[in-house]
């Protein structure tokens, strides 16, 4: 039986079968679910604000961006993991620094999981955290300014997918490898894989007041593969979870290699008794490099330091600390409920949903019920720690979120849709079908103790006609739902950006009101800021020139600038002395082959520009900030060498 199911989700998940092409059907589908009063419960009028934010991965655009619930309008992208023309980021010499890692300078990532900072398990809106998965990294964004401030590349980590989840009182920010790899990193036989590569699970402590993350210890495991992980909260805080698949450990994942074991696991983690082990002196320092990048809003300016060495904890040191609970068939999410007490293991290749008891496993631990074990790590019995299973809940269970009313909404990717039930009964209440291929599901503070339990975003893989064709390529389609009532209605879908995996909500008066409006330009600590007019000016050092300059509407000080020679490098260091909220000026020069600088008032930028030709050259304001906004523009002249 497990198998023939095994066969046909595979099938179906190599042949793409999956997704229903039927238009005609689609549109029966979406009469039974959309509410009859969907467009004014979406309406937002103009001038007025939305009920939430919404934070949702871009993937592989390497950014995350911001959205209004319930309009499902597009506010802001910001550039995290990936240069952004548009503003600069990573292009100027103040943010390049944050996209250095210990491979160079790496302009580029996948970003999957966005969380919310927690005090005391409640959503507390200070920061949000977010994975770059290829070159392993964890981002923080400030949100008081929206922007990136903090990013620190993981060692002894490769695919960084179970991540960036937070600890109820961000402690720590998680984050898993999902590769297994030599570590050390060396040469070695890929077919040796087995037994000698390794996983590892890192647990970056957040400063509570600063917010700054520091590796506190990486507990290295077996080669298994580490998919998603959640923390525990409420009863179970102190520990985490992570799924892991090709637990037979096979360096080539074709079918027949991985996936042959019925169950594979969830490694539950207890970080608190490894904190206090650590806090002893326990682990062992190995060397490691890697970068930690921190940008500071006064300075504007990003410095990125490599560090040396990491510490490392191997699971036997510390007794009773790991344990792992088989849980069927490759699972995807895995997902605690808003009491701590349910575990909900998404198996992939699984038609039902595995429930596991956080009570029932602490007393399996309690009474030692374990009779074999992986590398030395307990492995309990399934049965022990089964709270239930939700029984043929839908084909190809991903993630799961809360509504903190009791009810679990799944995913299901391959019969596409979303399907509630309840946590007690494990009966399904409802389910609503998804256009098309559901991948993750967010519910606003779904991922904490206090859920905000009014809609569901749907973020599915694929579109086809959902909307207006644009080619071949079509962006990705969110779908919302109003899940106050018993039964979920369809309220509306919206393209989003990139490719969404996780997202994170919050209710917008949580944060709203702390949203900065203004760099003072009194407070402006940049090393090379003109704060005054009269401070404009043209050094030369060397080959270098260092143009201080000033722009307020509508010139730029200096505009005419001579004695520059070709094979000089000139640095632009441009002061925006506007105070008035939502004022930038924009900085662009002919044949500058980076991009533009989005300057915001009372901020400093820098662009670089090595001129190659003789010749006066332009460069003008790219933002149109006043009536004489075309005015504002002026000329360089470039001499022979
Ligand atoms: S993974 Cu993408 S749909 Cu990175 Cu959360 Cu499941
Ligand atoms: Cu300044 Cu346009």
């Amino acid at each position: 039986m497990k198998k023939s199911i095994k066969i046909i989700a595979s099938l179906l998940l190599a042949t793409g079968i999956f997704s229903c092409n039927n238009s005609e059907q689609n549109k029966e589908g979406d009469r039974g679910a959309l509410a009859s009063n969907a467009a004014e419960k979406v309406y937002v009028a103009p001038g007025e604000h939305d009920d939430f934010y919404a934070f949702i991965s871009g993937g592989y655009s390497g950014n995350l961006t911001v959205y209004g619930l319930p309009s499902g309008r597009m506010f802001k992208e910001i550039p995290v993991f990936s240069q952004f023309p548009t503003s600069g980021y990573g292009y100027s010499e103040e943010t390049k620094p944050m996209l250095n890692t210990s491979h160079g300078f790496i302009p580029w990532d996948d970003s999957h999981h966005p969380d919310i900072s927690q005090t005391n398990g409640k959503l507390d809106g200070r920061w949000i955290f977010i994975n770059g998965n290829n070159t392993p990294r964890i981002a923080k964004i400030d949100l008081k300014t929206f922007e990136t401030t903090e990013i620190i590349e993981v060692p002894n980590s490769a695919g960084n997918h179970s991540s960036s989840f937070v600890t109820e009182n961000t402690e720590y920010v998680v984050a898993g490898t999902r590769f297994s790899v030599p570590i050390p990193q060396r040469d070695m036989p890929i077919n040796e894989y087995k037994g000698n590569f390794k996983g590892s699970l890192s647990f970056i402590s957040v400063a509570p007041e600063t917010g700054r993350m520091n590796i506190k210890f990486q507990l290295i495991m077996p080669g298994f593969d580490y998919d998603l992980s959640h923390p525990g909260r409420g009863k179970s805080h102190g520990w985490f979870f992570f799924t892991t698949y090709n637990t037979e450990e096979a360096n080539t994942l074709l079918e027949v290699n991985a996936s042959q074991n019925d169950k594979d696991f969830i490694a539950a983690v207890n970080w608190k008794k490894i904190e206090e082990y650590v806090n002893n002196g326990g682990g062992k320092t190995m060397p490691a490099n890697y970068a930690h990048n921190v940008y500071d809003d006064h300075t504007h300016t990003a410095t990125s330091t490599m560090k040396k060495e990491v510490l490392v904890v191997d699971p036997l040191e510390v007794p009773g600390a790991v344990f792992l609970l088989p849980t069927p068939k490759s699972p995807h999410g895995v997902d605690v409920d808003p009491s701590g007490e349910y575990i909900i293991g998404n198996g992939k290749l699984s038609a039902d949903l595995t429930v596991h008891s956080f009570t029932k496993m602490i007393d399996a631990i309690e009474n030692e019920k374990f009779d074999s074990d992986a590398y030395g790590i307990p492995i309990l019995n399934f049965e022990d720690v089964l709270a239930g299973t939700v029984k043929q809940a839908g084909l190809g269970p991903l993630h799961t979120e809360f509504d903190g009313k009791g009810n679990g909404y799944t995913t299901f990717f391959i019969s596409s849709e979303l399907v509630k039930w309840n946590l007690e009964t494990r009966e399904v209440i409802d389910r609503k079908p998804n256009y098309y291929s559901v991948g993750h599901v967010m519910i606003p503070g779904g991922n904490s103790r206090e859920p905000f339990g009014k809609y569901a975003v749907s973020m599915n893989k694929i579109t086809k006609d959902r909307y207006l064709p644009t080619g071949p390529e079509l962006e990705h389609s969110a779908q919302l739902f109003d899940i106050s009532g018993e039964k979920m209605e369809l309220l509306l879908d919206f393209p989003t950006h990139g490719e969404p995996h996780y997202a994170a909500g919050i209710p917008a008066e949580l944060i709203k009101d702390n949203s900065q409006k203004i760099y003072k330009l009194a407070e402006n600590k940049h090393e090379y800021a003109a704060l005054s007019p009269a401070d404009a000016r043209v050094e030369r050092k060397g080959n270098e020139v260092h143009i201080y300059m000033t722009m307020i509407r509508s010139h730029f000080t200096p505009d005419n600038i001579e004695g520059i020679k070709v094979g000089d490098k000139v640095y632009f260091h441009i002061t925006n002395h506007e105070q008035d909220f939502d004022v930038p000026h924009g900085f662009a020069m002919i044949g500058a082959n980076n991009a533009e600088l989005l300057i915001m008032p009372g901020q400093t930028k820098t662009l670089t520009w090595e001129p190659k030709k003789v010749g006066v050259w332009p460069f003008y304001c790219t933002d149109f900030c006043s009536a004489l906004h075309q005015e504002m523009q002026g000329y360089i002249r470039v001499s022979p060498k």
